[in-house]
């Protein structure tokens, strides 16, 4: 599967770089790519090594003075990472012998490869789309096991596979549908045999199943945004403290402390954790107090997690009387603070409500069970059984853009406007294209590439 569309950026360009992190250690490798690798390394090396052989060889400049040994490989095109020809050289992992090394091998004709550019022409050269060139960059920079497994499965072609099966759904739907407005003659009636709805109906399914995937996986890529909300000192900055184990926020107990929005981040169990402290919420006159107010129903929307703090000894009242409105689909929390005051013990009430101390910390693994539960990070079972999908920003907005353009051609349908339908579909076929790459932009390919490490 060549990429057509973008023969252009098609370089001829020689490329090398230090595949490995700079620094000592056992072995470094130099990675080339291009169609003056295998002469490269036939005067760095003497002889070309056998492809696909590991080849133990002495490396030499230009002048001809020997700078190494190590092993060369050779990957000639097209099966190779890149689809070009390839050459690997593994010499000794120290700062100087590597530099050394890179140097010869510029001074033979390659030019250093900008971050991503190996990752860039294998997909240029079909090796791999889109999706799964980000998942080589998330798998290198995931921070947790399970953001690993989803960059694996990402990289395996699971998420790419999923996406290309709803094209095809869609690209058969279309055409269906698109016959029906060709040929009226025939009075195919799209209404009357139930089939476009009903398969409309689960494709909208299928999207709804991934996108729920997805922001799983984002999850656990860009972290988790958390919102403490509730009213005046009944514990936020105690908690967000406590999170983080830094003294971020001022906690005072004057009623009114925090004004403003505080923020900082922590990891739990290698996911990002980006915790949000609010001014406590209640009727005030004070225009600085009132601002912090509007700015914490602000965070609210986009938060992934609420924790709505109240004081264990007002719990009852509390529970009924919510001083904001959290959005019902964000999963929030009732955290009964202060219970070495009020003397019950910690521990769930409801499925819904947690009595904990911030202050003395019973109660806070119950918190950090709920988190990781939220964010999916302990349901194995479910991310080894089409979990978390390894997600980018970008891929959640393409689905939502599919997502609603799939809903609009249901209404659409039912209403009878075919063209509109037909549409509809073209508009959800080219954001689910997107994703993959199929359908893209230069602009698009050189950010998401230029994020990439060098020699990746
Ligand atoms: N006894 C006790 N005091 C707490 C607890 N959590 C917070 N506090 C105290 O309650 C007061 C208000 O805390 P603060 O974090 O500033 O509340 P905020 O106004 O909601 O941010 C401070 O004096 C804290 O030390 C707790 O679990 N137990
Ligand atoms: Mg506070």
């Amino acid at each position: 599967m060549k990429n057509a569309f973008l023969p252009k950026l098609q370089n001829t360009d020689t490329i090398a770089a230090l595949a490995t992190p700079p620094g000592r250690g056992g072995i470094g490798i130099i990675r080339i790519s291009g169609a003056l690798a295998p002469i490269i390394a036939q005067h760095l090396t003497r002889q070309l090594p056998h492809p696909r052989h590991a080849s133990l060889c002495h490396f030499h400049n230009r002048q001809g003075e020997l700078l190494d040994q190590g092993i060369a490989l050779y990957f000639p095109a097209p099966h190779s990472f890149t689809g070009e020809e390839v050459i690997e050289i593994q010499g000794h992992g120290g700062t100087v012998v590597m530099d050394r090394l890179l140097q010869a091998v510029l001074e033979l004709g390659a030019r250093p490869a900008r971050p991503g550019e190996f990752s860039e022409r294998a997909f240029l050269n079909g090796k791999i789309d889109l999706l799964q060139a980000e998942a080589i960059a998330d798998l290198i920079d995931s921070g947790s096991i399970q953001a690993a497994r989803s960059a694996m499965r990402s990289l395996q072609g699971e998420f790419s596979k999923k996406i290309n099966e709803l094209v095809e759904a869609l690209t058969a739907l279309r055409s269906y549908i698109e016959a029906g407005i060709d040929f009226p003659d025939e009075e195919i009636d799209l209404l009357a045999d139930g089939q476009v709805l009903h398969r409309l109906a689960h494709l909208l399914q299928q999207v709804q199943q991934i996108l729920a995937q997805a922001q799983q996986g984002s999850l656990l890529r860009e972290g988790m945004q958390i919102v403490i909300i509730g009213k005046p000192n009944t514990g936020k900055s105690s908690l967000l403290n406590r999170l983080t184990q830094r003294e971020t926020a001022i906690v005072t107990d004057i009623p009114g402390t925090t004004r403003d929005i505080i923020r900082d981040s922590v990891n739990l169990d290698g996911m990002p954790l980006h915790i949000t402290d609010t001014a406590g919420l209640r009727d005030t006159t004070d225009p600085v107090e009132q601002e912090g107010i509007r700015r914490a129903r602000l965070a609210l929307q986009d938060a992934d997690a609420v924790l709505l703090l109240v004081d264990d000894r007002e719990a009852e009242e509390a529970q009924t009387e919510l001083p904001v409105e959290v959005p019902l689909q964000i999963p929030h929390l009732l955290l009964c603070n202060k219970c070495d005051l009020s003397g019950q013990p910690p521990g769930f009430v409801t499925e819904h409500s947690l009595r904990l101390s911030v202050k003395t910390g019973a109660g806070l693994e119950l918190l950090y069970d709920w988190l990781k539960r939220c964010a999916g990070l302990q349901s194995q079972a479910q991310t080894e059984s089409g979990g978390a999908l390894m997600a980018r920003r970008r891929h959640l907005e393409a689905l939502k853009h599919a997502h609603l353009a799939i809903e609009n051609s249901l209404e659409q349908a039912r209403a009878g406007y075919n063209e509109l339908l037909a549409e509809e579909l073209r508009q959800a076929q080219k954001a689910l294209g997107e994703i993959t790459g199929t359908v893209t932009s230069d602009d698009l390919l050189g950010k998401i590439f230029s994020e990439f490490c060098i020699g990746k």
